[in-house]
C-alpha cells in the first residue's frame, strides 16, 4: 500500500471499467506510455512493469516509465534499472495511450504531474485506491485489493488465461507481479489479504518464479544509511495518548546529520507500527522548508485514512497520508489532537452502541410474555 494525497478536484466525467472492460480497451489501441507514481513502491513498479509485459505480449509497444529513480531494493522489477524516464525512451516512440498504475492522484506523480497531472490527462487508471479521485478519462479501481498488481494479474488472465496452466505464464511478468503483490500486502499480513490474493500468488508461483530470489532483493539488502535511518527514528520515538500512538519526526537536519536519503526512510512507519499496546504509527518526513509528509498506519478496525482526509491526504484505511505546511513542533500537535479527537468519537460510538444494547435488552424481548 502506498499513501495517498487526495485532490479536492474530482473529474465527474470519469467512466468507471471493469477487469474485462479493461482487457478489451488494451487491445483496441496500439503504443501505451505507463505511469507510475514518484517515490515509488514494489506495487506501483510490479504493477508497471508487469502490464507492459502483458502488452508486449498482446503485441503491442508499452513504456513503463517513473518520476522518481528506483530505489536499490526495488531495481530487481526494472532489470537492474535505477531511472525510467520518458527522456530515455526510444527516439520515435510516440504514445497514444496513457495508463496509471497505483495512481490515487495527480499530487503522487512528482515530476510528471506536468504533464499529466490535469483532468483527463490520463486516458485510463488502473487502482487499487479507494480514494481514487477519478481524475484519468477512464478507470478500473478496486479497492478492496490488497495491490494494484492483483488488478493487473486480473486483467492478464482475462486476456491469457494462464490461471489455466501456470506454467504458460512468462516469468518476466510474474515476478514483478509477484514483487508488487508480495510488498503491497505486507508480506500476506495486511487485512486487505484475502483468499484472492493467495490464488493469485499461488498461479504466480507456479510459473516458475524464484519468489525468495525476488524477495531477497527486496528485504534482505538493507543499506547501511536505511540502518541509520533506523538509528535516527529510534533516537526520536516518542509516545503519546497513553502510549497508543507512537511517533517520529524527520526534519531536513535529522536528514543530513545520518546522511539520509528519501528512500532510506520509507519504511519507518511500519517499524514503529509494530509496537505492542500502539494503535497509531506516524512518521513525519521533511518535504522542503516548513512542510513535512505525514505516513500513518493502524490497526485494524481504526481508520487513518479519516484523518489524513483533515488535513487534504487520504490513502487505505490502515495505511494512509497527507502533507501538511507548518513547524514541525505544530504539524506534531495537529496530528496528535486530530488522532485524539478520532479516539474520542470511537469511544463515543462505543457507549453508544452499548447503551443500545442495554437499551434494546432490558426492551426489546419480543414474545417473552404472552
Ligand atoms: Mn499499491
Amino acid at each position: 500500500m502506498t499513501d495517498s494525497v487526495m485532490e479536492t478536484t474530482a473529474a465527474t466525467s470519469c467512466k468507471i471499467r471493469t477487469v474485462s472492460d479493461t482487457a478489451a480497451w488494451l487491445s483496441t489501441h496500439n503504443n501505451y506510455l505507463i505511469l507510475t507514481h514518484a517515490h515509488p513502491d514494489g506495487d506501483t513498479l510490479g504493477a508497471g512493469i508487469g502490464l507492459q509485459g502483458i502488452l508486449r505480449m498482446m503485441g503491442k509497444t508499452a513504456y513503463c516509465v517513473c518520476p522518481s529513480p528506483v530505489p536499490y531494493r526495488l531495481q530487481g522489477i526494472t532489470e537492474g534499472r535505477e531511472f525510467l524516464l520518458i527522456e530515455q525512451l526510444p527516439a520515435g516512440f510516440l504514445w497514444d495511450k496513457v495508463i496509471s498504475v497505483d495512481i490515487a492522484s495527480p499530487s503522487l506523480m512528482g515530476a510528471y504531474a506536468v504533464p499529466f497531472g490535469e483532468v483527463g490527462k490520463v486516458d485510463f487508471a488502473i487502482d487499487h485506491h479507494g480514494t481514487n479521485t477519478l481524475f484519468a478519462k477512464e478507470a478500473c479501481v478496486d479497492g478492496s485489493l490488497a495491490a494494484c498488481a492483483e488488478l493487473v494479474f486480473d486483467i492478464g488472465m482475462e486476456l491469457f488465461r494462464w490461471d489455466e496452466d501456470a506454467r504458460k505464464m512468462p516469468i518476466s511478468i510474474a515476478a514483478p507481479l509477484y514483487a508488487g503483490l508480495n510488498t503491497d500486502s505486507g508480506s500476506f499480513k495486511f487485512g486487505a489479504v484475502t483468499p484472492e490474493t493467495h490464488h493469485r500468488a499461488a498461479v504466480l508461483l507456479a510459473s516458475g518464479i524464484e519468489h525468495t530470489r525476488i524477495t531477497e532483493r527486496i528485504y534482505g539488502s538493507r543499506s547501511v544509511s536505511q540502518v541509520m535511518a533506523a538509528k535516527a527514528a529510534y533516537e526520536n520515538l516518542r509516545f503519546f495518548h497513553g502510549d497508543r500512538v507512537s511517533l517520529v519526526s524527520f526534519t531536513e537536519e535529522t536528514m543530513k546529520r545520518f546522511r539520509l536519503h528519501d528512500e532510506d526512510i520509507d519504511d519507518i512507519v511500519n517499524m514503529i507500527r509494530g509496537i505492542r499496546g500502539v494503535r497509531v504509527a506516524v512518521h513525519v518526513k521533511p518535504r522542503g522548508e516548513n512542510r513535512y509528509k505525514l505516513s500513518l498506519r493502524c490497526e485494524q478496525g481504526f481508520n487513518v485514512a479519516g484523518i489524513a482526509a483533515k488535513f487534504g491526504g487520504g490513502g487505505h484505511p490502515c495505511a494512509s497520508g497527507c502533507s501538511i505546511d507548518d513547524t514541525v513542533e505544530n504539524v506534531e500537535r495537529m496530528i496528535l489532537s486530530a488522532i485524539a479527537e478520532a479516539f474520542e468519537e470511537e469511544e463515543k460510538e462505543k457507549a453508544a452502541v452499548s447503551e443500545k444494547e442495554t437499551f434494546s435488552g432490558t426492551d426489546s424481548g419480543e414474545d417473552t410474555t404472552a
